[in-house]
């Protein structure tokens, strides 16, 4: 490949001597040739920039030295031996380009058989020049390094031949290291890569790192990228392609706030938090529908129906909203959309919630017994499409830690929940949660009675 650097400074592009690049061009496997801009200025001044028209501060590029430029360079041959086959094509870094990417390098290096750079100074190049070229068969590609300004294209163009340079065939020794890295197919941040010393300032190095357990490191380092990519790059995790993650990626994800529901191509950033007054429609229609989910196959559809005209209608939602003793937490999308809620009655003081309706206000858990307010879980509910995903894990932590911050001055707060004993998804899910079966009850919905199984478990993790 070869690359033509145009510049008021050419001197500023030795450094493409050195390293790969440098290695790459006394190879043969890339040519570079700077040329000095102001060869192409026709006036004692060598100038090449002039004042803006229409006013305004700073200076532009002026179309007509360009052109002569651009006309020569454009029109030089390739270097003898190199491969006619592919294109020519005109990059201008420019803050207000498109943002280059790991996507369009690859392009270029599949692509382009020539690139050439127009390094613009001051307030940039007269509009005409790309237009020009782009209407004459020129394919034209302006880019930005990223989102602040430097002073010219120098910085970009060296960024560019690095970038292309390196994706050409000899450049990097090891073509495997360039499967693996950030902006990979994966498109994922890498994951954090360590080497002997083992332990280096009584920083060691993860175990699971020195197991040998090939599966094992390699599901370390997808899960690492994935938190990093969520703390540093959200966007990139939106996304991602969800066909080949496993359901322990999937629950992975949703630790973290993305969730892959049921047939979605990317994840989807979503939040715990509180449910306010504007969720009430949204949030009565899902528990609505989630509500017979949970109920065993002997209950009538009148009774379901009666439950949720009593307790679940839009005007009790919005009571248990407003209401300081219950605690409504929603697994909500950017646009308001309810996957999942959570409704929490919490006792005053260090009192006990439900006690008419079964509260184990005796159980003791793990052999720590309760100080503090048992609190009672008295929904959790996740959409159809929402389950085995790690959505519930992600609604209850987001519930606990809501829970915790109301009962911070209690050392051992409790929560207890009852559910149907036929619903053995349900009793599953609790006790994966770290819930504990401590008793029974009888619960009515509409006018029959189910039994209930009872789980309870401390609110702070041991
Ligand atoms: Cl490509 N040029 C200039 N002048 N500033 C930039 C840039 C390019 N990318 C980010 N900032």
């Amino acid at each position: 490949m070869r690359f033509d650097i145009l510049s008021v400074f050419p001197e500023f592009f030795s450094v493409l001597d050195v390293s790969l690049v440098g290695k790459a061009q006394a190879h043969g496997v890339l040519t570079i040739t700077t040329h000095d801009l102001r060869d192409w200025t026709d006036d004692p001044h060598r100038s090449v920039d002039d004042t803006p028209v229409g006013g305004g501060a700073g200076m532009v590029m002026r179309a007509d030295v360009w052109g002569r430029a651009l006309d020569d360079v454009l029109r030089s041959p390739l270097p003898s031996g190199e491969p006619s086959s592919g294109e020519t094509v005109l990059a201008i870094p420019t803050p207000a380009g498109i943002p280059l990417t790991q996507r369009a390098c690859e392009d270029l290096a599949s692509s382009a058989a020539r690139i050439v750079i127009a390094c613009g100074r001051y307030e940039g190049i007269d509009a005409r020049v790309v237009e020009y070229y782009a209407a004459h068969n020129v394919r034209t590609f302006e880019y930005s390094l990223g989102d602040y300004v430097l002073n010219g294209g120098e910085i970009a163009a060296v960024a560019l031949v690095e970038a292309v340079g390196r994706l050409l065939p000899g450049v990097v020794g090891n073509p495997e290291s360039l499967v693996e890295e950030s902006h990979g197919a994966a498109g994922l941040l890498e994951y954090p890569v360590f080497t002997r010393p083992i332990e280096w300032r009584g920083y060691r190095v993860p175990d699971v790192l020195l197991s040998g357990n090939h599966r094992e490191v390699a599901r370390w380092r997808r899960y690492r990228a994935y938190e990093r990519t969520a703390q540093r790059r959200p966007d990139m995790l939106e996304r991602i392609d969800t066909v080949a993650l496993t359901k322990r990626d999937k629950r992975k994800l949703a630790e973290l706030g993305y969730l892959v529901p049921q047939g979605a191509a990317h994840p989807l950033r979503m939040d715990v938090r509180e449910a306010r007054l504007d969720d009430v429609a949204e949030l009565a229609a899902l528990a609505a529908r989630t509500f017979p989910d949970a109920a065993p196959p002997h209950l009538t559809a009148q009774s379901v129906d009666m439950f949720i005209e009593e307790f679940l209608s839009a005007s009790c939602i919005a009571h248990y909203i407003e209401a300081d003793e219950w605690l409504v937490m929603v697994l909500s999308d950017r646009c308001g959309h309810l996957a999942g809620y959570s409704l929490c009655l919490i006792p005053a003081g260090d009192g006990v919630a439900g006690s008419d309706d079964g509260a184990p206000a005796a159980a003791v858990v793990g052999g720590r017994a309760r100080r503090g307010p048992l609190i009672e879980l008295s929904k959790f509910y996740v959409d159809r499409d929402y389950r085995g995903i790690g959505a519930a894990a992600y609604l209850f932590e987001g519930t606990r830690t809501a829970l915790l911050r109301r009962s911070a001055q209690y050392e051992e707060p409790y929560l207890w929940l009852g559910t149907n004993h036929e619903n053995t998804r349900a009793r599953h899910a609790y006790r994966k949660l770290g819930f504990s079966e401590v008793g029974t009850r009888v619960f009515r919905v509409g006018d029959q009675d189910n039994s209930d199984v009872v789980y309870a478990m401390p609110l702070r993790v041991a």
